[in-house]
């Protein structure tokens, strides 16, 4: 693991690696392209392709790189939060998550993280690269997903009774009030579910959240590592967070 400079008002961007390591050195180029004084902290999960010593070489060569290494393949959401503890730490002011394979434009980054860090007193704690507001899209997407992804919102929007467009997407900006403001060791969940997990929490700790329109565009290299598991414990999970919900507002009248 590399040292660490003072961070303090800086970006954080974690990014979770599985097998990524011909995507990993081209979003890192966009990213430091787009936000140069941005830090990166990949969270790898000892990916059997080499990802996790690419990594190590990138930050040797350069001191915004970051690397934690896990023992195997965890899960998404633990290698976020292990990533937003790290960041916490370390004095970040703004956490963001995004993917290694390409599909979140960097590029989009400046004003997701202005959005958050305007300093107005009701300026967002979260921001989400959203696919399904006005300007949003989709490039190269299988209409399999697309078709996943339209139906997981809506229905996670119906059941939790929220207004935002694309609570499952993985491309978001948070203040480190935001953050730190949860008990993170509570998160269990592993892969979409994760994203609703995290905004809930935002939400129920009653700060703003916004969607900045993004262009997501399909990985061309590497595999997905999406799985039906995934699908199941995001529906299983978003449909038990309604009913306690629900619940939970008809026992407290
Ligand atoms: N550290 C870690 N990263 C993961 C894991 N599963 C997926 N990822 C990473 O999470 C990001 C999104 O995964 P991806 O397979 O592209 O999912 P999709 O976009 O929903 O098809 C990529 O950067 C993956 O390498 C995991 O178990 N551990
Ligand atoms: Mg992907």
């Amino acid at each position: 693991m590399s040292s660490t400079p003072a961070s303090e008002g800086r970006t954080l961007v974690v990014v979770p690696t599985y097998d990524e390591v011909e995507n990993l050195p081209v979003v890192a180029a966009r990213l430091f392209t787009a936000v140069p004084e941005a830090h990166l902290l990949v969270v790898d999960d000892g990916s059997p392709d080499g990802t996790g010593e690419l990594a190590e070489r990138m930050s040797a060569d350069d001191e915004r790189v970051h690397v934690l290494h896990r023992s195997g393949k965890l899960g998404l959401g633990s290698a976020y939060v292990e990533g937003f503890t790290w960041g916490l730490g370390r004095g970040y002011s703004v956490i963001v998550e995004m993917d290694a394979d390409g599909s979140h434009p960097p590029e989009r980054l400046p004003e997701m993280v202005a959005r958050v860090s305007s300093g107005a007193p009701d300026a967002p704690a979260l921001a989400i690269g959203s696919r399904w507001v006005p300007g949003g899209s989709v490039v190269d997407w299988p209409l399999r997903r697309q078709v996943l992804s339209r139906g997981g919102n809506a229905y996670a929007r119906i059941v939790l009774g929220l207004s935002i467009k694309d609570v499952t997407a993985g491309f978001r900006a948070y203040t480190r009030e935001a953050l730190a403001g949860m008990d993170l060791t509570t998160v269990d969940s592993k892969g979409y579910c994760f994203q609703v997990d995290m905004t809930l929490r935002v939400l129920d700790g009653g700060a703003r959240v916004v969607e900045v329109p993004i262009e997501f565009r399909e990985r061309t290299l590497g595999t997905s590592k999406m799985s039906g598991s995934i699908v199941v414990e995001a529906m299983a999970r978003v449909t038990r967070w309604g009913l306690e919900r629900r619940l939970g507002r008809l026992f407290r009248r």
